[in-house]
Protein backbone atom coordinates (compact mmCIF):
# COMPACT_ATOMS: atom_id res chain seq x y z
CA UNK A 1 0.00 0.00 0.00
CA UNK A 2 1.13 3.32 -0.86
CA UNK A 3 1.66 6.16 1.85
CA UNK A 4 -1.41 7.80 -0.18
CA UNK A 5 -3.69 4.77 -0.53
CA UNK A 6 -2.70 4.54 3.44
CA UNK A 7 -4.50 7.89 4.12
CA UNK A 8 -7.60 7.15 2.15
CA UNK A 9 -10.86 6.76 4.71
CA UNK A 10 -14.43 7.95 4.29
CA UNK A 11 -13.88 10.12 7.20
CA UNK A 12 -12.12 12.90 4.62
CA UNK A 13 -14.20 12.09 1.74
CA UNK A 14 -17.85 12.60 3.34
CA UNK A 15 -15.82 16.44 5.46
CA UNK A 16 -15.57 17.22 2.19
CA UNK A 17 -19.46 17.75 2.00
CA UNK A 18 -19.36 19.94 5.29
CA UNK A 19 -16.49 22.08 3.96
CA UNK A 20 -18.92 22.76 0.50
CA UNK A 21 -21.27 25.12 3.27
CA UNK A 22 -19.93 28.34 3.11
CA UNK A 23 -21.05 29.78 6.38
CA UNK A 24 -22.35 32.92 5.49
CA UNK A 25 -25.01 32.04 3.16
CA UNK A 26 -25.42 28.44 3.00
CA UNK A 27 -24.13 28.41 -0.66
CA UNK A 28 -22.47 25.23 -1.77
CA UNK A 29 -19.13 25.34 -2.92
CA UNK A 30 -18.40 23.53 -6.11
CA UNK A 31 -14.44 22.69 -5.48
CA UNK A 32 -15.73 21.06 -2.20
CA UNK A 33 -18.56 19.03 -3.96
CA UNK A 34 -16.53 18.04 -6.48
CA UNK A 35 -13.76 16.81 -4.40
CA UNK A 36 -16.36 15.06 -2.16
CA UNK A 37 -17.39 13.09 -5.28
CA UNK A 38 -13.94 12.29 -6.48
CA UNK A 39 -13.28 10.91 -3.11
CA UNK A 40 -16.70 9.09 -3.56
CA UNK A 41 -14.98 7.82 -6.65
CA UNK A 42 -11.71 6.31 -5.27
CA UNK A 43 -14.19 4.09 -2.59
CA UNK A 44 -16.09 2.87 -4.94
CA UNK A 45 -12.89 1.74 -7.36
CA UNK A 46 -11.59 0.11 -4.17
CA UNK A 47 -14.72 -2.51 -3.89
CA UNK A 48 -13.82 -3.71 -7.28
CA UNK A 49 -13.70 -3.42 -11.01
CA UNK A 50 -17.32 -4.48 -10.89
CA UNK A 51 -18.01 -1.11 -10.28
CA UNK A 52 -16.46 0.62 -13.01
CA UNK A 53 -19.66 1.05 -14.97
CA UNK A 54 -20.97 3.38 -12.34
CA UNK A 55 -17.34 5.15 -11.54
CA UNK A 56 -17.03 5.91 -15.42
CA UNK A 57 -20.18 8.00 -15.36
CA UNK A 58 -19.55 9.52 -12.45
CA UNK A 59 -15.64 10.61 -13.55
CA UNK A 60 -16.96 11.83 -16.46
CA UNK A 61 -19.77 14.18 -14.59
CA UNK A 62 -16.97 15.39 -12.46
CA UNK A 63 -15.06 16.09 -15.74
CA UNK A 64 -17.10 18.14 -16.75
CA UNK A 65 -17.06 20.45 -14.12
CA UNK A 66 -14.04 20.35 -13.60
CA UNK A 67 -13.34 21.70 -17.25
CA UNK A 68 -16.17 24.59 -16.81
CA UNK A 69 -14.84 25.48 -13.26
CA UNK A 70 -10.97 26.03 -15.15
CA UNK A 71 -13.08 28.07 -17.81
CA UNK A 72 -12.93 31.49 -18.61
CA UNK A 73 -16.60 31.95 -17.18
CA UNK A 74 -14.70 29.71 -14.52
CA UNK A 75 -15.58 32.12 -11.57
CA UNK A 76 -19.40 31.55 -12.24
CA UNK A 77 -19.12 27.90 -10.89
CA UNK A 78 -17.80 28.82 -7.89
CA UNK A 79 -21.29 27.65 -6.02
CA UNK A 80 -24.48 25.68 -7.07
CA UNK A 81 -26.01 28.99 -6.53
CA UNK A 82 -23.92 30.79 -8.92
CA UNK A 83 -23.90 28.40 -11.42
CA UNK A 84 -27.77 27.96 -11.91
CA UNK A 85 -27.87 31.63 -11.84
CA UNK A 86 -25.42 32.18 -14.74
CA UNK A 87 -26.48 29.20 -16.60
CA UNK A 88 -30.06 30.32 -16.62
CA UNK A 89 -29.56 33.59 -17.42
CA UNK A 90 -26.76 33.14 -20.36
CA UNK A 91 -29.50 30.53 -21.70
CA UNK A 92 -27.05 27.70 -21.43
CA UNK A 93 -29.41 25.01 -20.38
CA UNK A 94 -31.64 22.67 -22.41
CA UNK A 95 -34.94 22.71 -20.40
CA UNK A 96 -36.90 19.93 -22.00
CA UNK A 97 -35.08 17.99 -24.75
CA UNK A 98 -30.96 17.77 -24.78
CA UNK A 99 -30.07 20.18 -27.51
CA UNK A 100 -27.24 22.19 -27.95
CA UNK A 101 -26.54 22.98 -24.32
CA UNK A 102 -26.16 18.67 -23.21
CA UNK A 103 -24.11 19.07 -21.19
CA UNK A 104 -24.80 22.02 -18.61
CA UNK A 105 -23.64 22.40 -15.60
CA UNK A 106 -27.40 22.20 -14.15
CA UNK A 107 -28.06 18.62 -15.85
CA UNK A 108 -24.63 17.72 -14.89
CA UNK A 109 -24.94 18.03 -11.55
CA UNK A 110 -28.63 17.16 -11.07
CA UNK A 111 -27.46 13.44 -11.95
CA UNK A 112 -24.92 13.73 -9.25
CA UNK A 113 -27.51 15.56 -6.69
CA UNK A 114 -29.61 12.32 -7.54
CA UNK A 115 -26.41 9.93 -6.85
CA UNK A 116 -26.31 12.13 -3.82
CA UNK A 117 -29.86 10.77 -2.38
CA UNK A 118 -28.75 7.22 -2.62
CA UNK A 119 -25.73 7.65 -0.62
CA UNK A 120 -27.29 9.53 1.92
CA UNK A 121 -30.30 6.65 2.22
CA UNK A 122 -27.84 3.61 1.95
CA UNK A 123 -25.03 4.87 4.22
CA UNK A 124 -28.07 5.75 6.58
CA UNK A 125 -28.80 2.41 6.21
CA UNK A 126 -25.36 0.55 6.93
CA UNK A 127 -25.22 2.80 10.21
CA UNK A 128 -27.81 1.71 11.59
CA UNK A 129 -27.75 -1.82 10.22
CA UNK A 130 -27.40 -4.92 12.14
CA UNK A 131 -24.62 -7.79 11.71
CA UNK A 132 -27.06 -10.45 9.68
CA UNK A 133 -28.30 -7.11 7.36
CA UNK A 134 -26.97 -7.98 3.70
CA UNK A 135 -25.31 -4.98 2.23
CA UNK A 136 -26.98 -6.09 -1.15
CA UNK A 137 -30.22 -5.56 -0.12
CA UNK A 138 -29.83 -2.53 1.75
CA UNK A 139 -28.30 -0.95 -1.22
CA UNK A 140 -30.76 -2.03 -3.52
CA UNK A 141 -33.24 -0.43 -1.24
CA UNK A 142 -31.86 2.55 -1.03
CA UNK A 143 -31.58 2.68 -4.88
CA UNK A 144 -35.27 1.63 -5.69
CA UNK A 145 -36.00 4.48 -3.21
CA UNK A 146 -33.75 7.16 -5.23
CA UNK A 147 -31.34 6.27 -8.40
CA UNK A 148 -33.81 3.67 -9.84
CA UNK A 149 -36.88 6.18 -10.44
CA UNK A 150 -34.37 8.02 -13.19
CA UNK A 151 -32.80 5.28 -14.78
CA UNK A 152 -34.04 3.42 -18.18
CA UNK A 153 -34.79 -0.62 -17.06
CA UNK A 154 -31.49 -2.07 -18.94
CA UNK A 155 -29.32 0.33 -16.17
CA UNK A 156 -31.53 -0.59 -13.45
CA UNK A 157 -30.96 -4.25 -14.34
CA UNK A 158 -27.34 -3.91 -14.60
CA UNK A 159 -27.11 -2.13 -11.43
CA UNK A 160 -29.30 -4.79 -9.44
CA UNK A 161 -27.01 -7.09 -10.40
CA UNK A 162 -23.74 -5.45 -9.31
CA UNK A 163 -25.01 -5.19 -5.80
CA UNK A 164 -24.85 -8.44 -5.75
CA UNK A 165 -21.02 -8.27 -5.70
CA UNK A 166 -21.06 -6.08 -3.07
CA UNK A 167 -18.79 -6.69 -0.03
CA UNK A 168 -20.10 -8.05 3.59
CA UNK A 169 -20.85 -5.54 5.70
CA UNK A 170 -17.81 -6.10 7.96
CA UNK A 171 -15.49 -5.54 5.02
CA UNK A 172 -17.37 -2.93 4.41
CA UNK A 173 -16.89 -1.35 7.20
CA UNK A 174 -13.04 -2.43 7.02
CA UNK A 175 -12.85 -0.78 3.47
CA UNK A 176 -13.92 2.39 4.78
CA UNK A 177 -10.55 2.63 6.72
CA UNK A 178 -12.03 4.61 9.68
CA UNK A 179 -11.32 2.32 12.25
CA UNK A 180 -14.07 -0.64 14.62
CA UNK A 181 -17.60 -0.73 13.11
CA UNK A 182 -18.05 1.63 16.15
CA UNK A 183 -16.29 4.10 15.09
CA UNK A 184 -17.82 3.80 11.76
CA UNK A 185 -21.50 4.52 13.51
CA UNK A 186 -20.31 7.75 14.94
CA UNK A 187 -18.23 8.67 12.17
CA UNK A 188 -21.23 8.56 10.07
CA UNK A 189 -23.56 9.91 12.74
CA UNK A 190 -21.55 13.12 12.56
CA UNK A 191 -21.08 13.23 8.87
CA UNK A 192 -23.98 12.65 7.73
CA UNK A 193 -26.26 15.71 8.71
CA UNK A 194 -23.70 17.41 6.66
CA UNK A 195 -24.17 15.34 3.59
CA UNK A 196 -28.25 15.95 4.05
CA UNK A 197 -27.59 19.48 4.39
CA UNK A 198 -25.80 19.65 1.19
CA UNK A 199 -28.38 17.85 -0.30
CA UNK A 200 -31.86 19.61 0.95
CA UNK A 201 -30.22 23.19 0.09
CA UNK A 202 -30.02 21.48 -3.41
CA UNK A 203 -32.49 20.06 -3.92
CA UNK A 204 -34.45 23.62 -2.88
CA UNK A 205 -32.25 25.47 -5.56
CA UNK A 206 -33.22 23.27 -8.15
CA UNK A 207 -37.33 23.03 -7.21
CA UNK A 208 -36.90 27.05 -6.77
CA UNK A 209 -35.75 27.07 -10.52
CA UNK A 210 -38.13 24.45 -11.51
CA UNK A 211 -34.41 22.35 -12.50
CA UNK A 212 -35.81 19.01 -11.49
CA UNK A 213 -36.43 17.31 -14.46
CA UNK A 214 -33.69 18.72 -16.47
CA UNK A 215 -32.91 16.33 -19.82
C1 LIG B 1 -21.00 1.21 -3.30
C2 LIG B 1 -21.51 0.58 -4.46
C3 LIG B 1 -21.83 1.45 -5.56
C4 LIG B 1 -23.24 1.36 -5.95
C5 LIG B 1 -23.64 2.48 -6.79
C6 LIG B 1 -25.12 2.68 -6.82
C7 LIG B 1 -25.59 3.49 -7.92
C8 LIG B 1 -25.81 2.72 -9.18
C9 LIG B 1 -25.93 3.65 -10.30
C10 LIG B 1 -25.79 3.06 -11.65
C11 LIG B 1 -25.41 4.12 -12.63
C12 LIG B 1 -24.87 3.63 -13.83
C13 LIG B 1 -24.33 4.26 -14.94
C14 LIG B 1 -24.78 5.46 -15.64
C15 LIG B 1 -25.86 6.07 -15.53
C16 LIG B 1 -26.25 7.33 -16.24
O1 LIG B 1 -27.08 7.04 -17.32
C17 LIG B 1 -26.95 8.23 -15.24
C18 LIG B 1 -27.65 9.39 -15.88
O2 LIG B 1 -26.75 10.21 -16.54
P1 LIG B 1 -27.05 10.64 -18.06
O3 LIG B 1 -27.11 9.37 -18.87
O4 LIG B 1 -28.37 11.36 -18.02
O5 LIG B 1 -25.90 11.54 -18.45
N1 LIG B 1 -26.00 8.68 -14.28
C19 LIG B 1 -26.28 8.78 -12.99
O6 LIG B 1 -27.39 8.54 -12.53
C20 LIG B 1 -25.17 9.21 -12.05
C21 LIG B 1 -24.66 8.00 -11.35
C22 LIG B 1 -23.54 8.29 -10.43
C23 LIG B 1 -23.38 7.17 -9.47
C24 LIG B 1 -22.43 7.46 -8.42
C25 LIG B 1 -22.49 6.51 -7.29
C26 LIG B 1 -21.66 6.94 -6.16
C27 LIG B 1 -21.16 5.86 -5.38
C28 LIG B 1 -20.43 6.22 -4.18
C29 LIG B 1 -19.91 5.03 -3.52
C30 LIG B 1 -19.67 5.14 -2.12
Amino acid sequence: MTAVEEKFSLTEVLSSFKACLEKENQDVLMDYYISGWKGLVRFMNSLGAIFSFVSKDAVSKIQIMEAFRKSSSGDQYRSLQSMVAYELKAKLVDLNKRAEHSNSGCRTILRLHRALRWLQLFLEKLRTSTENSKTSVLCTEAYNDSLANYHPWIIRKTAMVSFYALPARNTFFEVMNVGSIEDVVTMLGEAMPYVSQVYDITQQLYAQHNLLDLP
